[in-house]
């Protein structure tokens, strides 16, 4: 039986990760913070909490890394753990530098010293390509990062390749664009919007408040991508992969896709910080721009190039983009009672 460790269990990727993970067969161990209240609810929603070893963890610390390599002897190592939101990333840009930046090095050098046959797995990111230097983004675009998480992911990913080809490590990374479900923090937009409409479309008031409705995203479903990470891991050579869906969508067009899985019709208006969107058949204001929503910096356009993927690994994502916005709106409104 193999044996498989995720930092970030307690995430949506790593919630899917370790489903996937254990219907292989794999013992599956987990990294979880110390919290004053652990949330299992993504792993309990999948199914899955009774079938993963827990074990206290944080990336900040690097003595615990040091003993669950050495307690577990994984065969696969997944770096899924990270202060994941980048609008936060600008208040807590130290700390984004030390858990997504440093957090990996603290990882690989225990790998290299403890467990050099452990294969490795690096969450790298889309954000890496920040203000976009080509389209669509492949495995080698230029990076531009545009926010403290986004410059920290670059230091995550060159020093999982360094290790790689300083010490032969096994230590690959996926450049993943953005991945979605009805498990996605919900203070994303994709979720952010889908919980809102959910909410509306049982009889609330407040409308959706949102910021810059032009910035365009590459967004899949998580269960293709964690699919991807594995593969990534079985092929012979260590490498970097694009997953990606190669199509690209206007948060706008999100929020109308999402909509209209809820029988809302929508009616657009208006312009920047003006901009707004009326029900048509009720007449009520549904979305409504807030300026605390803008990033200092932000990345307009993302869409990606994984046709090394789909070469190399077979991967392809699975999901389009109005299938995804459908199930998670209908996920949050059947939650709804
Ligand atoms: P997520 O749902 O926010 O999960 C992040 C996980 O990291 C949580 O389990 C969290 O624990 C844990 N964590 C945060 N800080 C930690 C620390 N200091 N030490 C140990 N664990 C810590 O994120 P996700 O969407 O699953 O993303 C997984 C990874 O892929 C992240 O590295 C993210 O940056 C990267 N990524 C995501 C996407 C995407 O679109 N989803 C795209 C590209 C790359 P708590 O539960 O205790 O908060
Ligand atoms: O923002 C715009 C916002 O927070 C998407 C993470 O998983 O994917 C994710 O990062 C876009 C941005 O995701 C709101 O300005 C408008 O342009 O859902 P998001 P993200 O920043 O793309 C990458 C690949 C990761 O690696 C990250 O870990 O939506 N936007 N209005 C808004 N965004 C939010 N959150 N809230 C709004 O009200």
């Amino acid at each position: 039986m193999k044996k498989a460790f995720i930092t970030g269990i307690t995430g949506q990727d790593g919630a899917y990760l370790a489903k996937l993970l254990i219907e292989k067969g794999y013992e599956v161990h987990g990294g979880v913070r110390r919290i004053s209240q652990p949330i299992l609810s993504r792993l309990e929603w999948l199914g899955v909490e009774k079938d993963v070893h827990l074990h206290e963890f944080d990336l900040a610390e690097i003595n615990n890394i040091h003993r669950v390599v050495r307690e577990t002897e994984v065969d696969e190592f997944y770096n899924l753990a990270a202060q994941s939101f980048v609008g936060s990333s600008w208040n807590l840009p130290v700390y984004a530098g030390d858990v997504n930046g440093l957090g990996v090095v603290r990882i690989l050098d225990c790998l290299r010293t403890l467990a050099p046959q452990t294969r490795f797995y690096q969450a790298s990111t889309s954000e890496m390509f920040g203000l976009v230097q080509e389209v669509p983004q492949s495995e080698t675009t230029r990076l531009y990062p545009r926010s403290p998480y986004g410059v920290a992911k670059v230091y995550g990913h060159y020093i999982t390749t360094n290790y790689r080809e300083s010490f032969g490590l096994h230590a690959s990374s996926g450049i993943l664009f953005n991945h979605e479900s009805p498990l996605r923090g919900k203070e994303f937009v994709t979720r952010k919007i889908t919980m809102s409409l959910a909410k509306i479309a049982r009889g609330a008031d407040a409308p959706l408040e949102l910021g810059n409705m032009d910035a365009r995203r590459d967004w899949g479903f998580a269960g293709d991508y964690v699919k991807g990470m594995w593969q990534m891991l079985q092929q012979e050579a260590a490498d970097d992969y694009v997953l990606a869906t190669g199509v690209t969508t206007t948060i706008r067009d999100f929020v109308s896709y999402a909509a209209q899985t809820l029988n809302m019709d929508l009616e657009w208006s208006g312009s920047g910080i003006d901009e707004t969107a009326t029900e048509r058949k009720t007449g009520k204001t549904v979305v409504v721009i807030n300026e605390k929503f803008y990033r200092p910096a932000e990345v307009d356009l993302l869409i990606g190039d994984s046709s090394k993927a789909a070469k190399k690994l077979g991967w392809k994502a699975t999901v389009e983009v109005r299938e995804l916005a459908e199930m998670m709106a209908k996920s949050d409104y059947d939650a709804i009672t």
